[in-house]
């Protein structure tokens, strides 16, 4: 379910993404017709948000299209109507601008380019219509989480850092070594963070809070971690810009360090220029690339696309990794990187 069968051309999505800021104007622009009581209750601010969400509906379309798969939009729009709905406001409204959407492209894109985009736009109606009762993909990826993983989101769910730290420490017993312990305590643990953040259980400085523990964990528990023989491999990793998911990165980062790897870590939403800038002046033979939502397909497509460029015969291979490209079967072939890897476990295994 979700396989879309069409030829994606990049050039129906080029159309589609310089036509976004638009369509999110003309679409406010209907909603607050049609609902003049919003303008009272929300004013200005409202209005922006509601411009604001349909520029995240029109990445998160335009990623399905990339993958040929309506998977993405899909568990998108039932994520989203779940967070609305456990925050008070109906998904009525965003049944409606989906509605609104298609209406749009309908007079704005040529009748021979239209089928994919309102087959994706259509399947996140019906989700709503008959919501089927699915974990997102990402979360079916998910490694299997050890029993210490339970006692860790307690951990940080009552913000005690020693309990959270002792608990991987004690579990980093042969044959646990720290990618283990990170992919099946700490990662579990911080995707349930995430779902009960999504829920309205947990809030956003609890969120805060259970980040700042893990980070201080993975750094302690990196120190007593025992390191392979040195590789004489170099690789870097860097999230693409706008992406502030950094741990699953230095999770991976980690792996290759202790395996032996001298790596450069850049951590959070790297500028694209100052990211070549040090690819071509480092020169390793592996550069990972963290994107976590799918807006930041379209960037990653574009700075993979200059490092090729600019960098020829000598471009490192390219790892891609993280939520966005976990969203979908080969979402991250849309990117162009040489390899792929759904976790730092997986990642050690991928790249020979
Ligand atoms: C902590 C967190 C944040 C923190 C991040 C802080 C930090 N320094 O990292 C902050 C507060 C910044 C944040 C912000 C946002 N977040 Co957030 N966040 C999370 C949370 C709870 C945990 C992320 C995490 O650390 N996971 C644990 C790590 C270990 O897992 P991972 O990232 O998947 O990494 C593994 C693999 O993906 C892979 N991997 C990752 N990168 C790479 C790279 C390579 C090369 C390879 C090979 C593999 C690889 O290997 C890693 C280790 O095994 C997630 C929940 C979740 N499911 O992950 C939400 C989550 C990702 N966030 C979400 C959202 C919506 C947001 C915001 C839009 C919220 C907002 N309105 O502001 C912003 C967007 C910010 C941005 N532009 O990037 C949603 C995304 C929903 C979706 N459908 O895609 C999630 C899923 C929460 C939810 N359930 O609703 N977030």
């Amino acid at each position: 379910m979700g396989q879309i069968n069409f030829p994606a051309t990049s050039q129906m999505i080029e159309q589609l993404d310089s036509l976004s800021s638009q369509a999110a104007d003309e679409v406010t622009r209907r909603i607050y017709e049609n609902h003049p009581g919003l303008y009272q209750r929300f004013g200005e601010k409202g209005k922006s948000t509601c411009r604001e969400d349909l520029l995240h509906h029109l990445d998160y379309l335009s990623s399905a299209l990339y993958a040929g798969d309506s998977t993405p939009f899909r568990e998108y729009v039932l994520w989203l109507s779940g967070v609305l709905e456990s925050r008070g406001v109906p998904s009525a409204h965003l049944k409606e601008s989906l509605l609104l959407l298609n209406e749009f492209f309908g007079s704005h894109l040529p009748a021979d380019r239209l089928g994919p985009l309102t087959a994706v736009l259509q399947n996140g109606v019906d989700a709503l219509v008959t919501p089927l009762p699915v974990s997102p993909r990402f979360h079916r990826l998910l490694p299997e989480p050890m029993m210490e993983s339970r006692d860790y989101l307690q951990a940080l769910l009552s913000g005690n850092r020693p309990a959270a730290l002792n608990t991987v420490l004690k579990a980093l017993c042969p044959p646990i070594t720290l990618v283990d312990a990170g992919v099946s305590i700490i990662q579990p643990a911080m995707y349930e963070i995430g779902t009960l953040w999504e829920y309205n259980h947990i809030t956003t400085a609890e969120e805060h809070m259970a980040t700042a523990i893990t980070q201080n964990v993975m750094a302690q528990t990196f120190a007593t971690a025992e390191f392979a023989e040195p590789l004489d491999r170099k690789a870097l990793f860097a999230c693409i810009p706008g992406n502030h998911h950094s741990l699953g990165l230095r999770m991976v980062s980690d792996a290759f360090e202790v395996s032996g790897w001298t790596v450069q870590f850049l951590g959070a939403d790297v500028p694209a220029s100052d990211l070549i800038t040090q690819i071509s002046h480092w020169q390793p033979e592996l550069v990972g690339l963290s994107l976590s939502l799918p807006g930041h397909i379209k960037v990653t497509r574009t700075i993979i696309e200059q490092l090729r460029a600019e960098l020829g015969t000598s471009c490192p291979t390219i790892l891609v990794g993280g939520l966005a490209t976990n969203q979908a079967d080969k979402l991250w072939k849309a990117v162009n990187a040489d390899i792929w890897a759904a976790d730092a476990r997986d990642a050690m295994k991928e790249v020979k």
